[in-house]
């Protein structure tokens, strides 16, 4: 790998807080907010980083190595900087399945990210859980969910544990508008609430579920969701990558300090199709909107042009940094090229669950036969007298 990928691959883990906003020594002109050139240049890069990725993942998709759902990040890369770079490198966040810029901004790698997407063994779920299903506890990422709101509970019992063990992390629980009117949003908001758990909830709205409007579907605005609850709600704009750092930079450390749970509107939008095989726009949402926020709304665009303007940016600055990205993305789409697939025999590790009477997963009537080369699954024995618990 190239020096310069192996540089961006360490400063694209969280454990790097040299986006930290707040030098008071600069000269003025130097910085934009209280950010330093450097807190800056590093902050680009990222979002730089997550928006070619994603290119790559759609390029591959379209040529048939990624299958399966795939949901781009595209045009909200600004949260996936600005939310995540503040957070220590020991607070887990978890989202739903639009997770692959959020993985790679919590630390894991552009190429475990991808392999994970291309289905082989050297993904950071070995392959097993695709492009809804990035997942990796060693840095704090806890998913990847593809079920609707599945996640927001899972972040309620993070911040649980956390409390339960007397430790001070933070939890960032992601989800998309359409998740607030999920029944275990609510649940998940009562509990932490009476539990003071320490967990941001934090709406990407980009303004849609699929193909319905957030204002089709709820008769309040999304900042009233949270009050029932008395849990404090907060608006924070998500194109601009350095109101949202400052914003979950001080919302972090409050929480720590014992704030008790937030929840955050982040208002977003996203560029693409719902999924790689939805249209970009539709009945739902006309072509002229998309181009307005792609030309007007895009976190990369914003923070370069301040950037340049305060003569903090050159054009091949940009180029230079532009090709460096590009290197690690082309670098990790070859990497999950030649990993290898998942030995088919492997099928039923991890799975928890035992194997019934007859050497197989589920009362399938096929009979009795071994399971996936007899195998033994989670705490099951194959074939077994403790092989009953689904038969
Ligand atoms: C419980 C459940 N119901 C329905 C679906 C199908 N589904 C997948 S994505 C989606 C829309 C979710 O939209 P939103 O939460 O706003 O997230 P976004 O896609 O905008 O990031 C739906 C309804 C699902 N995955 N899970
Ligand atoms: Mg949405």
């Amino acid at each position: 790998m190239l020096q310069a990928t192996k540089e961006m691959e360490s400063r694209a883990t969280n454990g790097d807080r040299s986006g930290a906003a707040g030098e008071q020594d600069d000269a003025p002109g130097d910085v934009i907010e209280g950010f330093t050139r450097e807190e800056l240049h590093s902050l680009l890069a990222d979002m730089l980083l997550y928006r070619r990725f994603e290119e790559k993942a759609e390029e591959a998709y379209a040529i048939g190595k990624i299958g399966g759902f795939c949901h781009l990040h595209i045009g909200q890369e600004g949260l996936a900087a600005g939310a995540t770079r503040p957070l220590r490198a020991d607070d887990p966040i978890i989202t739903a399945y639009r997770d692959h810029t959020l993985a790679i901004a919590k630390g894991i790698t552009p190429r475990a990210a991808m392999a994970e997407l291309y289905g082989r063994v050297d993904g950071c779920s070995g392959g097993r859980g695709g492009s809804m299903h990035l997942f990796d506890p060693t840095v704090g990422f806890m998913g990847g969910h593809g079920i609707v709101g599945g996640q927001i509970p899972i972040g309620a019992g993070l911040g649980w544990a956390i409390r339960y063990r007397g430790e001070d992390q933070v939890c960032v629980c992601f989800m998309g508008d359409a998740a607030v009117n999920q029944g275990v949003f609510l649940e998940s908001l009562n509990m932490s609430a009476i539990w003071q758990l320490p967990v941001i909830y934090v709406v990407e709205n980009n303004g849609y579920g699929m193909g319905t409007a957030f204002s089709r579907v709820s008769a309040t605005e999304m900042e009233a969701r949270s009050g029932a609850y008395g849990i404090p709600a907060h608006t924070v704009n998500g194109q601009d990558v350095l109101e949202t750092y400052r914003f979950f930079a001080d919302m972090a450390e409050r929480v720590r300090a014992g704030a008790g749970p937030q929840f955050v509107n982040a208002e977003t939008y996203r560029f693409r199709g719902h999924s790689m095989s939805d249209p970009v726009s539709g009945t739902y949402r006309s072509k002229e909107e998309v181009e307005s926020h792609v030309q007007e709304q895009d976190p990369i665009k914003i923070l370069r042009d301040r950037m340049m303007e305060a003569d903090l940016l050159s054009q091949a600055e940009l180029e230079a940094m532009d090709a460096e990205v590009r290197a690690i993305c082309e670098d990790a789409a070859e990497f999950a090229d030649a990993s290898p697939i998942p030995d088919p025999s492997t099928l039923y590790d991890h799975v928890y669950a035992e194997i019934n009477q007859h050497g197989r997963l589920f009362l399938d009537g096929r009979g009795p036969g071994p399971a996936a080369g007899g195998r033994l699954a989670a705490g099951g024995q194959a074939g077994g007298p403790g092989g009953h618990a689904n038969g």
